[in-house]
């Protein structure tokens, strides 16, 4: 499969190296900054030029931009672009990720090396399990969200669509965590938080 990816930053580096050990050739990035280089893969243009691509030199797209700021940033509307546009859009799982069988997981979702996602588990379009994060089991994780990188996810916890989870935040049982709502780094999240606010270090409501 050949596979263009948008946005060419730190995250990317992330996506391509997991998506070339699955065996997807990464034929070129686009992103706004047309000056960027990337080693030997070919920055090819802007967004603009998606749908002039698909077909030319790809019939995949990678989400490649991470965290730019809360609600996704850029990710919901890549998504929905690419996916209007025609582009295969497959879920980037790390081989040392551990998918429980009956866990799911949506389009474009990026799973990350060493990553959990345990049994009755549900993980929506576009979102980001990034390295070593753990989301037990019965968890629902919206679209459009990231948990980031050695984040844990208790039992029965869900996150709303397009909220951040910072880098080794911890989540305990049953919390639901809102639409677009931001978990600091290393808070403990003891209770419920609300659609669209920002929480950090121990948060009981
Ligand atoms: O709308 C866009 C767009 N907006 C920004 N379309 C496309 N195609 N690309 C876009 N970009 C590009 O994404 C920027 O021009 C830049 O090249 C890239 C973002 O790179 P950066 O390294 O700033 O952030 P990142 O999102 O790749 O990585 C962040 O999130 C990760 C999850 C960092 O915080 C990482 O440390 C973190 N691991």
């Amino acid at each position: 499969m050949r596979a263009i990816v948008a946005g060419g930053g730190g995250h990317a580096r992330s996506v391509i190296d997991v998506a070339r050990s699955l065996g997807i050739d990464i034929t070129g990035i686009v992103d706004p900054d047309v000056s960027l280089t990337y080693g030997s893969i070919p920055v090819v243009g802007q967004d603009d030029d998606l749908p002039m691509l698909l077909g030319t030199i790809a019939e995949a797209a990678l989400l490649g931009v991470g965290y730019l700021g809360g609600g996704g940033g850029p990710r919901p509307r890549l998504f929905n672009d690419l996916s209007a546009f025609g582009y295969e859009l497959p879920a980037i799982i790390d081989a040392s990720a551990a998918i429980a069988q009956d866990a799911t997981i949506g389009e474009a979702t990026f799973v990350g090396k060493h990553a959990v996602v345990n049994a009755a588990s549900s993980i929506g379009n576009a979102t980001i399990i990034n390295t070593h994060a753990v989301v037990e089991h019965d968890c629902i994780v919206d679209s459009f969200a990231h948990i980031s990188v050695g984040a844990i996810l208790c039992g029965g916890v869900s996150v709303g669509r397009g909220a951040f989870v910072g880098a080794g935040a911890t989540v305990i049982q049953r919390v639901s965590i809102g639409e677009n709502a931001i978990v600091g780094a290393g808070s403990v999240v003891l209770s419920d938080v609300p659609a669209g606010a920002k929480v950090m270090g121990v948060f009981h409501g």
